[in-house]
């Protein structure tokens, strides 16, 4: 029998495919950019048209459906997570590598219902990476079950870190304090640009931590109940439960590494809140 949330991750599924087609078409192009926040906070004419595909393919075959989109929000729309089944997108998550043409950018979909993840697809066009998740039914790499590393040391981890896209001096003095503090103490620190994509290298079992101050929710949405379902852990950097709207994220692939690394972190409280 086909369930509702069958039928909610099929038509999830091919509308984010075929969105995906438009941004690998778009990759090489040159692009108009508009800033939003500071100079390096873009939107293109793809985020948008992404995200509009997506919020008129569901909504007009899920009428009663929510919808968080990152340019949306932007545009100054609400940022309201209720009970209601919900789509959280991030259209292109990893624009200014988008712009760029640097090939690790991707689409982030979520659905919340009663405000817990159901469904994640994140999906790399250019690289031809779907990832997708269902609660209770693992975690998948173009349809391949993944799972996160059994690593619970620090010393032994490799950690995923953004620089994220603000010129906030504050926040970038707390991220080069922890990039300091970790380089000597681990494997190594890797970045790719995308919130998304880095959390999908600790789903994967390819990284094992990322973290990150200043995210927003549409960044995390998927990546979330991916990470879960692939064995990981999803936290406040301060080592609490993760608090969706605070901009903030920790995830790894244990708890024991999780609160290692939490316990080390100069913390930071970006503002506004989502
Ligand atoms: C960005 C991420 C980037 C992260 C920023 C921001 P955008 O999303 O991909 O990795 O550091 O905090 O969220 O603006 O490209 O969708």
């Amino acid at each position: 029998m086909v369930s509702d949330l069958d039928t909610y991750y099929n038509v999830a599924l091919n509308l984010t495919k075929k969105a995906g087609q438009l941004i690998k078409e778009r990759i090489s192009e040159k692009k108009s950019v508009e800033i939003k926040s500071c100079d390096i906070d873009f939107v293109t004419e793809t985020d948008r048209q992404v995200e509009q595909l997506l919020i008129k393919g569901l909504g007009d075959n899920f009428p009663e459906h929510k919808f968080i989109g990152e340019e949306g929000v932007s545009d100054g729309g609400q940022c309201n997570l209720t009970d209601a089944p919900t789509w959280i997108i991030d259209p292109i998550d990893g624009t200014l590598n988008f712009v760029h043409g640097f090939p690790h950018s991707c689409i982030s979909l979520g659905l919340f219902i009663n405000s817990q993840p159901e469904i994640g697809i994140i999906y790399n066009p250019m690289l031809e990476q779907l990832f997708t998740a269902r609660k209770d039914h693992g975690a998948y790499l173009n349809g391949n079950p993944i799972r996160v590393s059994d690593h619970t040391d620090l010393s032994q981890a490799i950690i995923m870190f953004e620089n994220g896209t603000s010129r906030d001096e504050e926040r970038y003095k707390i991220l080069c304090e922890n990039h300091k503090m970790l380089v000597p103490i681990i494997h190594g620190m890797r970045s790719l640009g995308s919130a998304a994509l880095n959390m999908m290298m600790v789903a994967m079992g390819g990284a094992d931590a990322y973290f990150e101050f200043g995210i927003h929710i549409w960044d995390i949405a998927a990546g979330e109940l991916i990470i879960k379902e692939a064995g990981g852990v999803v936290i406040d950097p301060s080592g609490g439960s993760v608090d969706r709207m605070s901009r903030r994220v920790l995830c790894a692939s244990t708890q024991t590494l999780a609160d290692q690394l939490s316990q080390k972190l100069i913390q930071y409280y970006p503002t506004p809140r989502d």
